[in-house]
């Protein structure tokens, strides 16, 4: 057994023009290929696999992990490996959030769609260094923008997870180069709110 990517949900191509062919593909081929060798090369011979049978139910179990060299390959390649999941199937062009309950939660705690999306941008040009930006929702209600640093996520934070932008340098250098905001702003646009609903509508 291995921990494994999803299939890439969509042609490298999908994004452009916000995120272009070429970042997508050495994102997912190198990037996000090299999170889950890693990961599985760490873990061989371990009963890990069986204990938890899922990436998900790993990370959500991480603080039981003893043994100090796997809990770290777990928080650094098992996180890659989960966050990129979880990217490529929040991707999409021209998506609408159409869910009334979540669009008014998140009116209720941010304002507007709009200010929400401002709320990313902002936390993910606070963010020093890499790592990832968030949209969760607490497991009693509530939702929040999180920042994470290098691969540390929601899942093990206990968080449900609604939205991911990854701030890597990885995820724009080859389009936007050091122009960062223009990245975020051209990533917000390809949220993937049918995604969103959907893992709103799994957790709420
Ligand atoms: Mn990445």
């Amino acid at each position: 057994m291995k921990y494994e990517r999803i299939e890439l949900p969509f042609e490298y191509d999908a994004l452009e023009p916000y995120i272009d062919e070429l970042t997508v593909k050495y994102h997912y081929e190198k990037h996000h290929k090299s999170y889950e060798d890693k990961l599985n090369a760490a873990l061989e011979g371990t009963d890990i696999y069986e204990k938890f049978p899922t990436i998900e139910l790993l990370m959500k179990n991480y603080q039981k992990i003893e043994e100090p060299e796997i809990k770290i390959a777990i928080r650094q390649f098992g996180g890659g490996l989960i966050n990129h999941n979880f990217l490529w199937e929040n991707l999409k062009k021209n998506t609408v959030l159409q869910n009334e309950d979540l669009i008014n939660e998140i009116n209720e705690e941010f304002g507007s769609v709009e200010k929400l999306e401002e709320k990313i941008i902002e936390e993910s040009l606070k963010l020093f260094g890499s790592g990832w930006t968030w949209l969760v929702r607490r497991k009693e209600g509530g939702l929040k923008v999180i920042k994470t640093f290098n691969q540390d996520n929601p899942w093990f934070l206990g968080f449900d997870v609604l939205i991911a932008i990854d701030n890597w340098e990885h995820a724009y250098y080859l389009k936007h180069n050091a122009d960062k905001m223009a990245y975020l702003q051209d990533i917000i646009k390809v949220i993937n709110w049918e995604d969103v609903e959907k893992k709103y509508l799994e957790v709420k």
